[in-house]
């Protein structure tokens, strides 16, 4: 792919999600290897960049000296990704800059994007072109012609599956029990940041002394003069906490949901009636949280929503994707995430029988078999049902039962619950389907949270350190005598999808990503403007934990 000018450097980089300064375009242009060196300011860009800047060609010449004509590599480091950037102008993760900010003074933020720009998957090299890795083939159990793989460098452990570990019976006794277990996890953290006290000894406290509470939010209020009015539960009571709207945690009021773990310290008032906020503490994941990644080179695709027997369901992206697997340009793709949905379903919205392809759900089920076969058989795949499966809709979901494993063998994939915890070579991966992220989204501020940015939904239920912290909405609770729903262990990379909107960030080093759909517009969707990301397969680096996006749509 010979870089002729500045028109197709300007398109290349455009391609990448950048704009570029006239000067840098002249710059590149003028270089003896164009093509290596645009790789090389591409590589060294910060992470929060949108524009190619004259400095940043500058210092990529600078730093490595001149790119000489023939010899494409950087020298240094010898970066495997640059073959895959190379290959198809797939982008890792940077910020889209919601706002056009510089992503200065919010690291919340790093790496996110809504809108990335992607390579194209009917681009990718067909089976067999040459790669500029050399990998060693290997007897291996792979079908694609252009995959060398060696299984026996992987390893997938599974955690969180309670897959016939159900014991709730739906009973008052076992909600209690729940929200108990809740608050003991996720509350033992927070007892060690502030000086607690449980809610009935607050009670009996003198008016102005220092308190701290750790409690569930029973309610949030907003009071005739403007302040906000919270009332935390423990297990032996509630008590009412008052935010000022003039104080600086005004601000994450609008963050609260019912029923989400949090820790307050105060000040009594005179009456003793109630405790004016100086600080909140949520669960959280440290700021300082360090994500583990592979020993090696090696990648998954993390998709959700296929969505097979809805007329919209999109075969011919799904083929093309499959085809792309078995490309040598995929073959580091060793394992495939699949967050839920897998099928449509049937009777799961209003009027969506208007809409299925395939009405019985065995045969969905069996076409969704025969759409996994297209991918090649030594790619290792995990999945977890979503509400249009055929399980319970509760939360936590039991993976797949008997019936419906063994309609979906062909492919030997491992099926767990929604949500659950895969580890892949060292990276755990926390897989939820998503319905939470709807109420987060109807509840936040659209800065907070939005379908565009559904990254940023993700970001608050890791701050909250619960999948689906709200009881009661949108999301339906089973009851079990744990709460499976609390993510006890910070993961290395979130993943969501049900939403059908592609987007993904950093969140103190966690890598969320929420992956789309495979399933066109639906007439619902249209009627409320839900604009679909479908046919995108997100690859993850696990050895860097960078993004690329391949489109197939
Ligand atoms: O959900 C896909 C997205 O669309 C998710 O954000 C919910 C929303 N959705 C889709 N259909 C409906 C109806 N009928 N009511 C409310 N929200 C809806 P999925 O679960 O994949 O259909
Ligand atoms: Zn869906
Ligand atoms: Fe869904």
């Amino acid at each position: 792919m010979p870089l002729e000018g500045p028109a197709r450097i300007v398109s290349e980089l455009t391609s990448r999600g950048y704009n570029a300064e006239r000067e840098a375009v002249t710059r590149i242009a003028a270089a003896e290897n164009p093509e290596a060196l645009l790789e090389r300011v591409v590589e060294e860009l910060p992470a929060d960049a949108l524009v190619v800047r004259t400095d940043h060609v500058d210092s990529a010449l600078e730093r490595t000296g001149p790119v000489g004509g023939g010899d494409d590599d950087a020298g240094d480091g010898s970066d495997d990704r640059v073959g895959a950037t190379a290959s198809g102008g797939a982008t890792t993760g940077r910020d889209d800059g919601a706002g056009g900010g510089s992503g200065e003074g919010d690291d919340h933020d790093a790496g996110a994007r809504s809108h990335p720009s992607v390579s194209t998957g009917t681009e990718a090299p067909t089976a067999g072109e040459s790669s500029d890795r050399s990998p060693v083939e290997t007897e291996g159990s792979g079908n694609g012609a252009g995959r060398s793989v060696d299984p026996d460098l992987r390893s997938l452990e599974i955690d969180g599956d309670m897959t016939g570990e159900s014991t709730g019976t739906g009973a008052y006794e076992d909600f209690v029990a729940v929200f108990r277990d809740r608050l003991e996890r996720l509350g033992s953290s927070l007892r060690s940041r502030i000086n607690h006290r449980p809610a009935t000894a607050i009670q009996s406290m003198p008016g102005g002394s220092e308190v701290g509470m750790v409690g569930l939010v029973n309610d949030v209020r907003s009071t005739a003069s403007g302040h906000w009015l919270i009332e935390l539960e423990d297990a032996t009571g509630t008590f009412p906490w008052l935010v000022m709207k003039d104080r600086e945690y005004v601000d994450l009021v609008d963050e609260l949901l019912r029923d989400e773990v949090l820790a307050m310290e105060g000040t009594l008032s005179d009456d003793a009636g109630i405790a004016f906020v100086d600080s909140m503490h949520f669960p959280d994941v440290p700021r300082t949280h360090q994500p583990s990644t592979a020993d090696r080179h090696v990648q998954a695709a993390l998709i959700s929503d296929v969505h097979v027997g809805s007329e919209e369901f999109m075969a011919d992206a799904w083929s093309r994707f499959a085809d792309w697997l078995s490309t040598a340009e995929a073959q580091h793709v060793e394992y495939l995430l699949i967050a839920g949905d897998m099928v449509e379903g049937v009777g799961i919205y209003p009027d969506q029988d208007e809409e299925l392809e395939i009405v019985d759900i065995y045969e969905q089920y069996e076409a969704f078999n025969e759409y996994l076969k297209e991918v090649p058989g030594d790619v290792e795949i995990v999945m977890i049902p979503g509400n249009h499966d055929a399980v319970r809709l509760a939360e936590p979901q039991p993976g797949f039962d008997e019936d419906l494993r063994e309609i979906m063998s062909a492919h030997d994939a491992r099926i767990v619950s929604n949500p659950s915890t895969v580890t892949l070579e060292g990276v755990s991966v926390l897989l939820y389907h998503g319905v939470s992220l709807d109420e987060v989204i109807a509840e936040l501020p659209e800065e907070k949270a939005s379908y565009d940015e559904p990254h940023k939904a993700m970001y608050q239920l890791l701050k909250k350190r619960h999948v689906a912290p709200q009881f009661g909405g949108h999301t339906r609770l089973a009851p079990e005598e744990k709460d499976y729903l609390v993510i006890d262990e910070v993961p290395d990379i979130f993943h969501t999808g049900h939403v059908h909107k592609l987007g993904f960030g950093k969140y103190h080093n966690v890598l969320a990503i929420n992956s789309g759909c495979w399933q066109a517009q639906t007439d619902f969707q249209k009627s409320v403007n839900i604009d679909p990301d479908s046919g995108y397969a997100p690859i993850v680096d696990l050895d860097t934990l960078d993004v690329t996006v391949q489109k197939f749509s």
